[in-house]
């Protein structure tokens, strides 16, 4: 039996949060260009000229004139960026304020790699306060010998690093109900991060425990009160599994769980446990409770499908998106973010039309497997009304569905592994809003 959807995974009310406030400047670096006629410039070789410089002033201002701030320590955004924050959903307020999850607010950043302070959190229980000194992983079960880590021990292992996204199955969930949400698209889709992570690849721990042949999958489970636990395959684990000790360059953050978790690329964000304690070889799945009340996919018949593992291939535009305003008509770069469970990212299409035309956006390398890829397409505004969509295909052939072909896929219940088409409503008098098609 599937239950909806628990209030921190992205249920369908309106987050808190959402009065972020968006900066649409782009009119100060965007103005007609003569070279561009009308619609998408597809494919353009080089990019439009943008003439919207303003005159140089004369004079200089304070900041010049004075000595500036100290120096820190540890560095933070400037004052003025105080709105690029998370969007923060936490569903017990009381009894465990923890719990929930928090957004990356995708409209507000650029490139592909989220600041550590913005990556996403989803919580069952909070997060624990961990000494790195008193941790231990433990590998045991159908091995040779039982193994414990200390953070200090794996850090004498040779490591790599890999940039992967980890997404929430519970991701774009708030595009599943009966109405589309006036909301930001980090509040729909933001339970999606992406980092460089650096850390042991897990093939070499259990390699020096020695897997029994008769283990087929893991039991893995974290140190937080909610215990989350999950079964892994172990062709996945010896494949590209790995245990993060970093996370963009510095210790894995307390939300991403510190000191260590396993981070399996491209598979459902639920199964890269955090603060991870042990690795149990099994022979068969432990169907635990993590991966039988939740993250199973309720058909139409009413029986759901469990352990869908890798992510959908998916995209969504970033800007133009709700919030901001179209600055009249004119040249705009329709941009945003890309990635696939699967691999890598083949092609992004973009249709400014509902969908009747597509054109190529340019993918913005590199295009890294299992991993987010920028696309970025010029786009002329003739000032009237446009629906704004992107299509993603990945290497594997995949391709995005639409709205209409997810939800038929499923029971009306169904909230996990949305990967659908996000349509954004750009209206005439440049505001722009969430639409259904
Ligand atoms: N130990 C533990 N691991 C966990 C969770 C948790 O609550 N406890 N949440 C899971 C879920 S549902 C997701 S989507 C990802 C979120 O990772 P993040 O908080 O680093 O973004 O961690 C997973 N690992
Ligand atoms: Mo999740």
């Amino acid at each position: 039996m599937k239950k909806s959807l628990t209030k921190g995974e992205g249920g369908l009310r309106p987050a808190r949060g959402d009065a972020l406030v968006e900066r649409s400047d782009r009119r100060s670096f965007l103005t007609r260009s003569a070279a561009v006629t009308a619609g998408l410039v597809a494919g353009a070789a080089t990019a439009p000229v943008v003439r919207a410089a303003e005159t140089a002033a004369t004079g200089l201002p304070a900041w010049s004139k004075a000595p500036g701030a100290p120096l820190r320590a540890y560095g933070m955004p400037s004052k003025f960026e105080e709105p690029v924050k998370r969007v923060v959903t936490s569903g017990y307020p009381t009894v465990s304020p923890g719990t929930g999850s928090s957004l990356t607010p995708l409209q507000l950043l650029e490139g592909t790699i989220t600041p550590n302070g913005l990556h996403f959190e989803r919580h069952h229980s909070g997060v624990p306060d961990i000494d790195p000194t008193q941790h231990r992983l433990v590998i045991h079960g159908l091995v040779k010998r039982a193994l414990s880590f200390s953070p200090a021990t794996l850090s004498r292992y040779p490591m790599v690093s890999r940039t992967h996204f980890v997404e929430c199955s519970g991701n774009s969930s708030r595009n599943t109900g009966p109405e589309p949400l006036q909301v930001t698209c980090g509040t729909i889709h933001g339970l999606l991060s992406c980092s460089e992570w650096t850390g042991v690849p897990l093939s070499l721990l259990l390699d020096e425990a020695g897997v029994d042949p008769a283990a087929t999958w893991l039991l893995a489970e974290g140190a937080d009160s909610a215990a989350m636990s999950r079964s892994v395959p172990l062709d996945k684990a010896r494949d590209d599994a790995m245990i993060a000790l970093f996370q963009n360059g510095e210790r894995i953050r307390p939300e991403q769980g510190y000191p260590m978790r396993l981070l399996l690329p491209g598979w459902e964000g639920n199964m890269n446990v955090k603060w991870l304690r042990q690795l149990k070889l099994v022979a068969e799945p432990m169907h635990t409770k993590d991966e039988t009340s939740k993250y199973t996919d309720l058909m139409p018949n009413g029986k759901a499908q469990q352990f869908t593992f890798p992510l959908g291939v998916k995209s969504t535009i970033t800007r133009p998106s709700f919030g901001m305003t179209m600055q009249g008509p004119g040249l705009y770069e329709i941009s945003g973010v890309a990635w696939s469970g699967s691999g890598r990212v083949a092609r992004v299409e973009v249709s400014t039309d509902s969908g009747a035309t597509w054109s190529d956006a340019r993918l913005q390398g590199p295009v890294l497997s299992k991993s987010v890829t920028r696309f970025r397409l010029p786009w002329e505004w003739n000032g009237a009304a446009a629906t704004l969509q992107s299509r993603a295909t990945d290497e594997k052939g995949n391709v995005q569905p639409t709205r209409q072909t997810w939800t038929a896929a499923y029971s009306a219940a169904h909230r996990y592994h949305n990967n659908a088409i996000q349509t954004w409503s750009v209206k005439a008098d440049g505001s722009i809003a969430n639409v259904y098609l």
